[in-house]
């Protein structure tokens, strides 16, 4: 018994399958095993000699089940631990990328703006496209017969019949957004609102709604400076540029006292725009600082508060920095231009990640 017990212990020890494990089991234990062939003695046995050989043989059977048990339990852990080992899978790896359509450039630019503006403190106000003529033209210092009305292309809404109020109007600028925010809200203030604006006008150059993000800072203390600093760090991030030089005209704008718009130095080489470089000029946008009576419109007190304003058409630097050469494309949905232009739709532009890569 002795030498059958270290000889079945030492194979079950070595048994490498389910299958070998089944074929021990048959060769120790099954009809014809050796085990029970030793049960098979028992009969020829005196009843002293069956008495300790009897449950010494019990014995051994239990304990050679116990080992088979054991070690096919072992067995099956050693295979789930091979099949886990091969079928891991690392759920923290980035999805493969499918493609969900793509980010037209106007809204690519629109959040490349916000981030860099973001960035400097301003939050993004937004309002309705369809607005008062008070809240587009009056609050901003252009009144009834101002000029500056008719040369606007105002597209108007129809009133009913016998309604002789002003009729409304689709808002030719982003100014009243910030307007009602500072209604809203009061100085000190920092916001920028882009949105679509609407001018009855269509050629080479012009589209009949576009796009423009504005800017308003205004707090006790705010000048130029602040204006020129802001625009240069604007410039510099959104052309992804070390170095840029703005130059500042003096214009008019009804809203603004005094008014400059920007030009930026540039070269035009082999058809591609640089920024930074060359003896080019490019005008980007309008700025100066708010009028008192727009202050005043708004309910701020201009004796106590000050700021700058500016307004940037978005679809312009769009084609400005993505070589955009036809602004109408921007409309005509075409797919194949899209994909083109268009930016894969999970890369958010950040300052850190880099705006456009
Ligand atoms: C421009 C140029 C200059 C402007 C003014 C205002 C407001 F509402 F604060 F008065 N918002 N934006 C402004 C000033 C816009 O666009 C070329």
């Amino acid at each position: 018994m002795d030498v059958l017990k270290a000889k079945y212990l030492d194979l079950i020890g070595k048994a490498d399958s389910e299958s070998g494990l089944e074929d021990l089991r048959i060769a120790a234990l099954g009809k014809k095993g050796e085990i029970s062939l030793q049960m098979r003695e028992l009969g020829k046995m005196s009843p002293e000699e069956r008495q300790t050989a009897g449950p010494a043989l019990n014995a051994l059977k239990d304990e050679i089940n116990s080992a088979l048990v054991a070690k096919k339990a072992a067995l099956g852990d050693a295979a789930l631990d091979e099949r886990l080992r091969g079928e891991w899978l690392d759920v923290t790896l980035p999805a493969r990328g499918r493609p969900l359509g793509s980010i037209h450039p106007i809204s690519q630019v629109t959040e490349e703006v916000t981030a860099i503006f973001a960035d400097m403190g301003f939050s993004v106000a937004e309002g309705p496209q369809i607005e008062s003529d008070w809240y587009n033209f009056d609050a901003l210092n252009i009144p009834g017969h101002h000029p500056a009305r008719a040369e606007m292309d105002t597209f108007y809404t129809h009133r009913a019949e016998g309604d002789n109020r002003p009729p409304h109007v689709l808002r030719t600028h982003t100014s009243p957004v910030q307007i009602r925010s500072l209604e809203a809200n009061g100085a000190p203030i920092r916001i920028i609102c882009p949105g679509r604006v609407y001018r009855a006008d269509y050629d080479q150059t012009h589209t009949p709604m576009f796009h423009q993000v504005e800017g308003l800072a205004i707090d006790k203390d705010i000048s130029m400076a602040n204006l020129k600093w802001c625009l240069e760090e604007f410039v510099k991030a959104f052309f992804e540029v070390d170095q840029v030089d703005l130059r500042f005209r003096a214009s008019h704008f009804p809203f603004t006292e005094p008014s400059a718009e920007v030009d930026i130095r540039c070269s035009w080489e082999g058809g591609t725009l640089k920024v930074g470089e060359g003896d080019d000029w490019l005008e980007i946008l309008g700025s100066g600082m708010v009028h008192p009576k727009v202050l005043q419109a708004a309910g701020v007190d201009p004796s106590v508060y000050q700021g700058f304003a500016f307004g940037v058409g978005i679809d312009r630097i769009a084609m400005l920095k993505y070589g955009i050469p036809d602004l109408r494309a921007f409309f005509d949905s075409d797919l194949r231009w899209l994909r083109h232009y268009g930016f894969r739709s999970l890369d958010v532009p950040t300052l850190h990640g880099g705006l456009s890569k």
